[in-house]
Parts: C-alpha cells; structure tokens; sequence
C-alpha cells in the first residue's frame, strides 16, 4: 500500500479564465482523501501551497499574463516538490491549472538528479504545453510549462535563475493530443520528445502506446511523473475545463492508461490539473478524475459492489 500526501495547489493565473484556483476545494469535497483511504493506502492532507512574493518581475514579452504570479507559483511548488520528492510519500498535485506543473516537474527532476536517477514525465493532454515565452500565442502560461521542463530557452525568469536540474526531453512522452499551434509543433518537432496525437490511440489503442513508454522507464530504473490534464479526456464526459478540444480520450480509454500505470508501479508522482469547478455538471469532473486517480491507485471493476436495481 502506498503512503500518500495531498498538496493543493490552488493557482489559476496561468489560465485563461478563472475557477481553477477552486480545484483543490472540489477534490477535497468529492473525497479524494477518502477514495485513496478506502484502497488501503496511507493519506495526509498537508493543505494548500502558498506562492512566493517575487516582488516586480519584467515580462520578458508583453503579452504573457501575469508572469510574476505564475513565477511565485513555481517557486513555491518547486521547493515542496523537491522536498516532497525526498521524502517517502508519493505526492499528488491537486491543481490548479498546468502552469503549476512548471515547479512540480522541475522540483521532482531536481532531487532525481541528486539520487542519480532519470526523470521520466507522461503528460496526458490535448495540448503540448510545449510554447516558450516568445512562442505562446494566447500569452497564457499553462500552454508552456512541458517546454520550461524540458530546458527550452528563455524561462530563467521563472525560478530566478537557470533550472537546476531540466528534463531530458527524451524521456518525455505526451498522450492525447489534438490541438498544437504552429511554431510549438515545430519546437516539439525539433526536440526528442515522443508524441502521440489522438489518431495513434485510435490506431495502436492506448495500451500499445503506454506500455512501450512504460518499458523504457522500467529499463532506465528511472522516476515516473504523471501530470493529467482534465482536457486529455473528452470534453462530452469531463466538461469542466477551460479550453475545451472535442474528440479526447473515452472513458474506458483513460481508466485503461490508469490501471496500466497502477500496474506497473511505476508512477512516483502525479498532477491533477485544469479542473474548473466554475464550469462543471453536478460535480461531474470532479468525480470523474476522482475515479481515474483511484483506477492509477489500484482500484479495480471487482472492487467495486454491483448495483442491482
Ligand atoms: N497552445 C495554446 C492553448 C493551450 C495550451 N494549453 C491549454 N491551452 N490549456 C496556448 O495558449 O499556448
Ligand atoms: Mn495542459
Ligand atoms: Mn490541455
């Protein structure tokens, strides 16, 4: 049974539109403590993070929203993904929108660098988050965050400096894509990075696409970072979400990548973010990432009583 710590990290400045900062409240009211309890597992709450006070901050180009926010964000998630990495306990993330994931995936990839292992990151998403800061079209820094992890250029404003330790893009791999802008999908291109778009799951299945990830983090003994974006899924069954892209990943083919990583044990940390309470049905998404984070902890259909009517 794992021993697992919750931190909320309630940011939305990354976002185009508000609520995500509302993430961590809903998780907690649809009981995803509870949920992990009841596999089993250990739970801590440890509450929400807090960003730094970065104090003025020049915006490199003048159409990113808010940048000194987002960089106190990092700052902050930076420093207790780190420590938490350290620690024994397997962190979730409850986001807050995938800016979020810029200090979490470069906090985790620094203490890897000091145990000597790989970091391996699985973004699961409709987007590439692969924009730099002169790159993004929209000025929203949630759409850059795989990029600043994986060393991109021109971020060093971020965590005040240049990153520790960065991802080797080589050991990245996005699954769900369906909505990539131009000069991103060239810098995706240019780089290492293993990309699946919606057509390679609808032609080798998600199963086939993961499971070969899979066996190369096994094969390195390296860390595995999950960051699941609410948009990977499709819109029809998880509405609550910003930017919206149709034709994302089923119900059966999320809940399938969940019991495979669960299975091979391999994730050692995980992001729920993008989730916008604002925008739900009846707490419908909440539910739904709830579900697919119990079906990556080890819950299974035979767990569950059948209803009978
Ligand atoms: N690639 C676009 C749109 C986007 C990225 N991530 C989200 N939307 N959620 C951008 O603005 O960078
Ligand atoms: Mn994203
Ligand atoms: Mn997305």
């Amino acid at each position: 049974m794992a021993n697992i710590v919750l931190l909320g990290a309630p940011i939305e400045a990354g976002a185009g539109r508000r609520g995500c900062a509302m993430g961590p409240a809903a998780y907690r009211t649809a009981g995803l403590a509870e949920d992990l309890r009841a596999l089993g597992h250990t739970v801590t709450d440890l509450g929400d993070a807090v960003p730094d006070d970065t104090g003025p901050i020049e915006a490199p180009f003048s159409h990113l929203k808010a940048l000194p926010t987002v960089a106190g964000w990092t700052r902050s998630l930076h420093r207790h993904a780190q420590d938490l990495a350290r620690g024994p306990a397997l962190p979730i993330y409850m986001g807050g929108d995938h800016a979020l994931s810029m200090g979490t995936v470069t906090g985790h990839a620094a203490a890897a660098a000091e145990l000597g292992r790989p970091q391996f990151v699985l973004w699961l998403d409709a987007h590439a988050d692969f924009n730099t800061l002169e790159s993004s079209p929209s000025g929203n820094l949630h759409g850059t965050p795989l990029a600043f992890a994986c060393g991109q250029e021109g971020f060093d404003s971020m965590l005040g400096g240049p990153l520790p330790a960065s991802i080797d893009p080589h050991n990245v791999c996005i699954i769900g894509l369906r909505s990539v802008d131009g000069v991103e999908r060239d810098l995706l291109r240019a780089s290492d990075v293993t990309a699946h778009d919606m057509r390679a799951i609808d032609e080798h299945g998600i199963a086939t696409l993961l499971k070969e990830f899979l066996n190369r983090v096994a094969a390195a003994n390296g860390l595995l970072h999950v960051s699941l974006d609410v948009d990977f899924i499709d819109p029809e069954i998880a509405p609550a979400v910003g930017t919206t892209v149709p034709g994302g990943a089923t119900f059966r083919e999320a809940h399938l990548a969940m019991e495979i990583l669960h299975d091979s044990g391999l994730v050692s940390s995980l992001d729920l973010v993008e989730l916008n309470p604002f925008l739900d049905i009846r707490g419908l998404t909440a539910r739904l990432m709830l579900d697919l984070t119990a079906s990556l902890f080890g819950r299974q259909v035979l767990d569950r009583p059948t209803r009978s009517y």
